[in-house]
């Protein structure tokens, strides 16, 4: 760890930013008056608002240590460093997309960015029933924009390399993605957890041999495919919305990583939404009216990946990867092209998808989607639906054509009587 690095407290904050501008510029320069609250609810880092006389800004400083876990799992400072890199890209590649970002301090962590105050965590929103406008259109574009503009398709190749080999320095948090999401789910690893009565389940997928081998066939590609840069945590954690606008935050685990993987990882976060309503909403006329709601956005997310994509294929294509001159220059088409690689992509995030829905019933980190069910046995028969469902998404990845394929199937996991 950095010897100058010290983790802000709420009394000292005030004082040790009060002489940068970048953040005084936002809030005044009465340091003695600001406000400050710590609001950090995530696995990792201390997060503050800081309320000055002129408005509001967002402190965020990484941890040496896991924050969920404690000083026992000692984490790197450095991650603050790769999460900047990746708002600076997800910026320029979707302008708006991210919250503004106004000073970085590599030393501390440290990144002061722009206050979403009128904004929730889409998680806590989809746990409450509020719909969000335009929820898969946003997400589905940024997707879309990601993967085509940190990929061969659109940068430069040597660029492109040279941003690969920064963020494969992201060693530390590729691994914990590596070892949380894609392999302690299917082994009993040291800190995982899960709700009682999940034995059964647990056993039919920890003994198909068929779908682990699927399931690290996935991590092979995590590991050695660098088509572009990846959010590379795109839950709906790291997703904060009003009724009408949608933000991405908290990129700290960017990589360069198969294209399928935030789409994936995003609809997983979905699934899980949509199959722990009936603990959440009222009756049954709400569940249905809510459930509904959240297929339509998985639909509308993949359908704006979709059009997005090829329109930026069709439109933008300049990189060394399925060059015009191959095709268009030719007269010929590049459709069969476009739909190959549509095929790749989307197998990957059905798969990424699959595994996301079983880590997070089985590994260290869940989500408060089935945490807060307070009856165990219903949240183990609600998340057993999400298990299985992810065990065929895993063994079908390639099977499963379209998003409505993938929305009916859930419809039919939910309706089973599983435990
Ligand atoms: C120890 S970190 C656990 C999880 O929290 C983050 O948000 C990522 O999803 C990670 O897998
Ligand atoms: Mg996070």
């Amino acid at each position: 760890m950095n010897k100058n690095y010290s983790a802000l407290t709420l009394e000292e904050l005030p004082k040790r930013l009060s002489q940068i501008s970048a953040i005084t510029d936002r809030i005044g320069t009465n340091f003695s008056e600001w406000k400050v609250t710590e609001v950090g609810d995530g696995n990792l880092n201390l997060v503050f608002i800081v309320v000055g006389s002129k408005g509001k800004i967002v402190i965020k400083q990484a941890l040496p240590y896991v924050r969920v876990v404690g000083d026992s799992w000692p984490l790197t400072l450095e991650r603050a460093y790769f999460e900047y890199n990746a708002l600076v890209r997800q910026e320029e590649r979707d302008p708006g997309i991210v919250p503004s970002v106004f000073h970085f301090d590599r030393e501390q962590g440290l990144i002061a960015m722009e206050c979403l105050d009128s904004h929730k965590i889409l998680r806590g929103k989809l746990i409450a029933g509020e719909k969000v406008k335009n929820l898969g259109d946003v997400i589905g574009k940024h997707c879309a924009r990601l993967a085509f503009k940190g990929s061969d398709l659109f940068m430069d190749t040597k660029d492109k390399k040279h941003d690969v080999s920064l963020f494969q320095k992201n060693l530390e948090l590729m691994s914990i993605t590596e070892n949380l999401v894609f392999t302690d789910p299917y082994f009993e690893a040291k800190m995982n957890n899960n709700t009682k009565g999940l034995d059964p389940i647990i056993k039919i997928i920890r003994d198909d041999v068929t779908m682990k081998t699927r399931a690290q066939l996935m991590l092979l590609k995590f590991t050695s495919n660098t088509e572009t840069m990846c959010h590379g945590d795109l839950h709906s954690g790291s997703i904060m919305c009003t009724e009408t606008d949608t933000k991405v935050i908290d990129p700290e685990f960017a990589f360069y990583g198969p294209m399928g993987f935030d789409l994936g990882m995003n609809i997983a976060n979905y699934l899980m939404a949509f199959f722990s309503q009936p603990a959440h909403r009222k009756n049954l006329t709400e569940i249905n009216s809510f459930q509904k709601w959240i297929l339509k956005v998985i639909e509308e997310t993949i359908q704006a990946f979709n059009d997005e994509f090829s329109n930026l294929w069709y439109n933008n294509r300049k990189g060394i990867l399925f060059p015009k001159c191959l095709f268009e220059d030719q007269e010929q088409s590049s459709q069969f092209a476009l739909n190959s690689v549509f095929k790749n992509i989307w197998s990957d995030a059905v798969s990424v998808c699959g595994i996301e829905m079983h880590r997070r019933c089985l590994s260290l980190a869940h989500n408060a989607d089935f945490e807060k069910i307070e009856d165990l046995s219903y949240r183990a028969k609600l998340e057993a639906r999400n298990l299985l469902m992810g065990r065929e998404l895993i063994l079908n990845s390639d099977k499963i054509k379209d998003a409505s394929e993938l929305t009916s199937l859930a419809i039919k996991f939910n309706e089973r009587n599983i435990l």
